[in-house]
């Protein structure tokens, strides 16, 4: 699957020990009845879906969560064998397919199961009940007990799971997480047989709220070792570890004299007489424009990114010469020094689940060990 060589040096390397430690610190955390689901949808968070979902089963997970239909069939296909769930919506017209791969799918209406001819295989499905996220699922007693018994009356379909999803597990304030356990603790009297696996917690509520754990929690954030917020990562019961990090190498060195400008616009000037590395990386790789100004390590030490970042490089000020090909490193350790994901995010000003998903695919991703 890894392509050993890239002639540009940009990489973004992905620390496989530090998903399987993650996992492994979490399943000491919770109870050894409960199992962990590794969420790798969105291509795993941009991590590459397959082979984290090799390294998170090794790590002893018991089933992979996608969003899509088609992330469920490109697993399949690519040869992972175990459990696999779509949280997101399916169309009926999957139905077919995911009895064929034996993929497991959510459902939440009942005309969804009036399109579906009757199936050779077994279909397995979750009920997603919305108990305040306000996206997918039932929302009434009434609406779940018809949806059952509707299940119920074919032979072809059997319900596996039950799930809901919290809209506030990360916050310091617990009211709406409460309230959403109690509606889900409450609906699920409407099942006349206890589904296999009922789950209701995400990371958050995985590392801080035991009441949430049932037979299973949906490990996605915390599994690439972020945390879900700064509230979390205040309690968290052990150290995450980030899994990813980005690198390149200057391609060019320069001194410009004082007054010269950088990149489009022009809209930097340097002071004095400075040195200037040019770098193999820029927006369509995810170095998004707004992350201007935001530091790299070179050296060990931090040094800024200077005028506008273009498509496909950007320059960098440094303190003094330093020959082509030096090692920089986006995100991650260079000597003592480190930048995190987080520290893109806030630069950004937005969450750390989003940094990795907006590394493009030109970025390869490499794996270690
Ligand atoms: N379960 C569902 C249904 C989810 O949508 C997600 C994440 C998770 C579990 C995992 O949550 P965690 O990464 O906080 O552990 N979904 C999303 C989302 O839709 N946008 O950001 C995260």
């Amino acid at each position: 699957m890894q392509p050993t060589n890239f002639f540009r040096p940009t990489l973004a390397t992905v620390d496989l020990n530090a998903i399987k430690k993650n996992i492994l610190n979490l399943k000491q955390h919770i109870s050894h009845s409960v199992d962990v689901i590794a969420v790798v949808k969105a291509n795993a968070y941009g991590h590459g879906d397959f082979e984290i979902s090799k390294a998170a089963l090794s790590a002893g997970v018991s089933m992979l969560a996608v969003a899509t239909p088609d992330e469920a069939v490109r697993l399949r296909v690519s040869g992972i064998e175990s459990p696999i769930l779509v949280l997101g919506a399916s169309p009926p017209s999957f139905a077919a397919v995911a009895s064929e791969y034996d993929i497991t799918v959510t459902v939440f209406q009942k005309d969804w199961f009036q399109h579906i001819p009757t199936l050779p295989k077994k279909l397995s499905v979750h009920i997603k009940i919305d108990t305040g996220m306000g996206r997918l699922g039932v929302t009434t007693e009434s609406e779940l007990s018809t949806l059952i018994q509707t299940i119920c009356q074919r032979s072809d379909i059997k319900i596996d799971g039950v799930f809901t999803h919290f809209a506030t597990a990360d916050d310091e304030d617990e009211n709406q997480f409460t309230q959403q356990l109690e509606m889900f603790e409450t609906l699920l009297q409407a099942f006349p047989e206890r589904p296999r696996c009922i789950h209701t917690a995400n990371s958050a509520a995985s590392l801080m709220h035991e009441k949430a754990l049932f037979d299973a929690v949906r490990f996605g954030i915390s599994m690439y070792g972020l945390s879900p917020s700064a509230h979390v990562f205040s309690k968290l019961p052990f150290p995450l570890e980030q899994a990813m990090s980005l690198q390149t190498e200057v391609v060019h060195v320069k001194q410009v004299a004082a007054g010269s400008t950088i990149s489009y616009g022009a809209t930097y000037t340097a002071n004095q007489d400075e040195w200037i590395a040019t770098l193999p990386i820029g927006y369509a790789d995810g170095l998004l424009r707004g992350l201007g100004g935001q530091e790299v390590l070179i050296q060990g030490k931090r040094m800024p990114i200077v005028g506008r970042i273009c498509m496909d490089q950007c320059m960098v000020r440094l303190e003094g010469q330093v020959p082509t090909g030096e090692p920089v490193m986006l995100i991650g350790r260079q000597g003592s020094e480190q930048i995190t994901i987080e520290e893109w995010a806030q630069k950004l000003q937005t969450i750390s689940y989003e940094i990795p998903c907006i590394l493009t695919n030109r970025v390869p991703r490499v794996y270690t060990p």
